[in-house]
């Protein structure tokens, strides 16, 4: 018996599901999953004209984000997690968290999930397996990794570092809900949630939490990052990749549709959230993306605001809390046309202008295969990856951080990731519109200590002889009575133009040294043919001394909670910071 059988068996001997499947990811299998679903009531069909082959899920009320106060990092010491982490030893996870699985698949069937993280030929692409008594989760995987027999087959040929994760919808109460993850056994466990984030094995607990500690450990990043591919007039293909924090418009950037299209300027996509990045043999770094579909946030997507992502969910896709229209097309707010009159709210219930709550949950989301993309790179699955020019850091800042600038080394780039900040998203549960550091928007998924990881980093940027240039960004920076300033989206090509600019060292007069970095002249990115004001324009590429006095004081404590674990070069740029500002 292969040890994955074993583990199967024993996993089995605990959670006693009345059934095993082995899933082979084929469209019989996934029909008959669907229409089980549909008859039991997981899955609602919405209106099959309008959009064939897809489906609602309405989640459990109380299960509609992902829950980091339930999140661990389950190590010997608590030191190995850091300040920023859930810590819980592996015996009490044994002893507390453990007796949950016993016998709590009874009655339903546990589907053994393999798959690849990354590209088939790719040798940076790895195997997990995913044990789970979800339907709407085995749906789910099919479209956001490479799952069933392609996953077998590798495992087959000799891969032998898959990830075991076990997942079971438990009774969905948040009072018995846990999400492990153990980096020396690279061990995944998940109990009373269905949400994506927290059910989804491979996306956040594998590809970010799980995956961070082996990238650590060989030599890699993993990252929550989208990947792009910027094509200009001239034919060229700058591929930047950039971190956001959740629900701050990754999706959107990626899959910019430009104004400048006529002229030759074309964004296309890589990947939406999360990048796997290597160093190649040339000193640069070369970027893949694990995942294969999009778990995208529904409010807010739009033709306005993404038309291409308005297409990739047209056919084959899941939908998750959103609302229906009389006539089953999906709805949310933030959607193109009039408000209707009357829906049925994600919870099922009907709504009206006049029900004073949201019709969609706000971390509502669309589950799409990336291949429906109509602006999906064409090297989205080159077994290398892509070769990075440029990392972008973004947040919510309502203040202080202008559009964008650049820094001035690697060391001062990682500066700039480990201080990001960003204004609080419902794809958490807790509070909305706090802001909070958020390093690299890894402060959820970065599996070990943070102060371990940026030293990580800084030796990434030793090794590497030519590794991109670090930008951060800001869409979100409002005027004096609190509106957006910069219009975003599509718009945000002005400012990749500039970026390309930059890395290819050409952007001397379109840009000003500031003590933060690099800023772009108001006609670099023409913010005045945006409809900008002048006076407008500056504040959004202001560097105000006395707001980043603050903000660098703020910094402190932020870095010092690392104590030990702060590397001296995060440090000394801190130290540089305020020596430039005074
Ligand atoms: C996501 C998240 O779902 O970051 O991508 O929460
Ligand atoms: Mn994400």
């Amino acid at each position: 018996m292969s040890s994955v059988e074993s583990w199967v068996e024993e996993v089995a001997r605990t959670t006693r599901p009345n059934e095993v499947v082995w899933c082979d990811g084929s469209d019989a299998e996934n029909e008959r999953l669907i229409d089980q679903m549909l008859a039991d009531g997981t899955l609602l069909p919405v209106n099959q004209e309008a959009y064939p082959n897809c489906y609602l899920h309405r989640s459990h009320p109380l299960d509609v984000a992902r829950t980091e106060h339930l999140t661990f990092i389950c190590t010997e010491r608590p030191e190995e997690v850091g300040p920023t982490n859930n810590w819980m030893s592996p015996r009490e996870a044994r002893d507390r968290v453990w007796p949950l699985f016993d016998g709590c698949m009874r009655g339903r069937t546990m589907y053994v999930v393999p798959y690849i993280m990354g590209p088939v030929a790719s040798p940076y692409s790895k195997v997990g397996i995913e044990l789970t008594d979800s339907p709407y989760v085995v749906a789910s995987m099919r479209i956001m990794t490479r799952m069933g027999k392609v996953a077998l087959d590798r495992l087959e040929r000799g891969a032998t570092d898959w990830v075991p994760g076990i997942h079971s919808l438990g009774d969905l109460s948040p009072d018995r809900r846990f999400i492990l993850h153990f980096p020396s056994s690279r061990t995944i466990w998940s109990i009373g949630s269905g949400y994506g984030g927290n059910a989804l094995l491979g996306k956040k607990c594998y590809a970010l939490r799980i995956a961070s500690t082996m990238g650590r450990d060989q030599g890699w990043l993993a990252e929550h990052m989208l990947i792009l591919g910027l094509e200009s007039p001239e034919g060229d293909v700058t591929y930047i990749a950039g971190a956001f924090p959740s629900a701050c418009g990754k999706t959107n950037l990626a899959m910019l549709k430009s104004p400048f299209e006529a002229e030759g300027w074309k964004v296309y996509t890589v990947g939406e959230d999360i990048s796997w990045m290597n160093i190649g043999p040339d000193g640069r770094l070369w970027a893949i993306n694990p995942e294969n579909g999009y778990f995208g946030v529904a409010p807010g997507t739009s033709y306005k605001t993404n038309p291409n992502a308005m297409e990739v969910f047209r056919r084959n896709t899941i939908f998750t809390n959103v609302a229906l229209t009389e006539d089953g097309r999906v709805w949310w707010e933030g959607m193109d046309g009039p408000l209707p009159e009357r829906l049925t709210d994600w919870q099922g219930r009907p709504w009206t202008p006049a029900s004073g709550t949201k019709a969609a949950h706000p971390n509502s989301r669309f589950t799409a295969p990336a291949s429906q993309n109509p602006v999906l790179s064409s090297h989205w699955e080159d077994p290398r990856g892509v070769p990075l020019s440029a990392i972008l850091f973004g947040g919510r800042r309502a203040r202080t951080v202008p559009l964008v600038f650049g820094s001035f080394t690697w060391q001062h780039g990682v500066f700039l990731g480990a201080t990001m900040a960003s204004e609080t998203t419902a794809a958490a549960t807790g509070a909305v519109g706090v802001v909070r550091r958020d390093p690299m928007a890894m402060l959820p998924f970065c599996g070990y200590n943070m102060g371990d990881y940026w030293a990580h980093w800084l030796e990434i940027g030793q090794r590497a002889s030519n590794p991109p240039t670090i930008f951060q960004v800001n869409w979100f920076r409002t005027d004096e009575d609190g509106k957006f300033i910069w219009p975003g989206y599509g718009q945000n090509m002005r400012v990749l133009r500039w970026i390309r600019e930059v890395v290819r060292a050409r952007a001397g007069s379109q840009s000003r040294e500031t003590p933060i970095g690099l800023v772009p002249t108001v006609e670099a990115i023409g913010a005045e043919e945006v409809g900008i004001s002048r006076q407008q324009a500056e504040l959004l590429l202001s560097v105000d001394r006395d707001e980043w006095i603050r903000e660098a004081e703020d910094q402190t404590a932020h870095l010092e909670q690392f104590g030990d674990h702060l590397p001296p070069e995060i440090r000394a740029e801190h130290r540089a910071l305020l020596n430039r500002l005074k």
